[in-house]
């Protein structure tokens, strides 16, 4: 017969369930288990039998949960599910990490009808203290807009890597293409793409990418860049949304003339564009 507690993970503030299980039970007439928590990180919100076995009772005291099933007069052989046990991680913890929950079994708290002690493997659970989820994105070089969910400050040809790994939160993130697509590592880093933090399935936000000079997309600065400023300048094409700001290369947010000659400079090898 084998009792285990499961584990979960959560962060300051939240609450987890654990699930006590009880599997190929050869048949119990009493039960008497304890758990052992640290009261300084977690506080018993609950406990909820199961009703798999009879007569549930318990107790907390200081970090020792006491629960039992006493039929007692006959042996009851069902396995599953036991109890739950919900904690809260205190407010006060600031420690992040897995604390185990110590599951022991009661000395001579297994028996069966006749009181002779039934052999049992006990596994212990745990609760792991992880950060927050993040509400929004930060870096070190890049500029993130969260208000309007934009990042610029970003240079043609900059790789997705590299821009990746600007971002502070960049195992929560995934970056798309403006049609959806998730963006190799490799490949450049373009106007127009989104970056969306990802809580699993999850989109909690999303960024478009403003990368300074490329108003077409493809994240670097060519003559196709610099045709589309000149035909926006004589009112031939529009340039619209995050491409507009992307071809505004001095950062004085209109997009004229002298931003068609830094472009133009840039494509001819004369002058490169600074990231803004
Ligand atoms: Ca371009
Ligand atoms: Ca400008």
């Amino acid at each position: 017969m084998a009792l285990s507690l499961s584990s979960a993970s959560g962060s300051v503030g939240e609450q987890v369930t654990l699930n006590l299980i009880l599997e190929n039970n050869s048949g119990v007439a009493a039960l008497y288990v304890q758990l052992d928590y640290n009261t300084e990180l977690f506080t018993l919100k609950s406990v909820d039998d199961k009703a798999l076995l009879e007569d549930f009772a318990y107790a907390d005291n200081a970090g020792r949960v006491v629960l039992s099933w006493e039929p007692a007069t006959h042996n009851n052989s069902q396995s599953g599910s036991l109890a739950t046990l919900t904690f809260e991680i205190n407010q006060s913890v600031t420690a992040l990490g897995k604390k185990e929950i110590t599951l022991t079994a009661i000395e001579n708290g297994i028996i069966d009808k006749d009181t002779n002690v039934v052999p049992c493997t006990l596994s212990s659970g745990s609760i792991e203290i992880v950060s927050p989820f993040p509400e929004e994105i930060t870096s070190d070089g890049l500029t993130v807009d969260n208000e309007n969910g934009r990042i610029s400050k970003i240079a043609a040809e900059t790789t997705a890597e590299s821009f990746l790994q600007k971002i502070d939160q960049n195992e929560s993130v995934k970056l798309y293409t403006a049609d959806n697509k998730e963006v190799n590592s490799a490949d450049f880093v373009g106007t127009g793409m989104i970056l969306k933090l990802v809580d699993g399935e999850t989109v909690k936000r999303q960024y478009v990418i403003i990368v300074t000079g490329d108003c077409s997309g493809d994240g670097q600065v060519t003559i196709t860049d610099m045709l589309s400023v000149k035909g926006s300048i004589l009112n031939k094409v529009a340039i619209v949304n995050a491409y507009k700001l992307a071809a505004d290369t001095n950062g004085d947010s209109l997009v004229t003339v002298t931003d068609f000659i830094q472009i133009k400079a840039h494509v001819l090898g004369i002058s490169s564009i600074t990231a803004r």
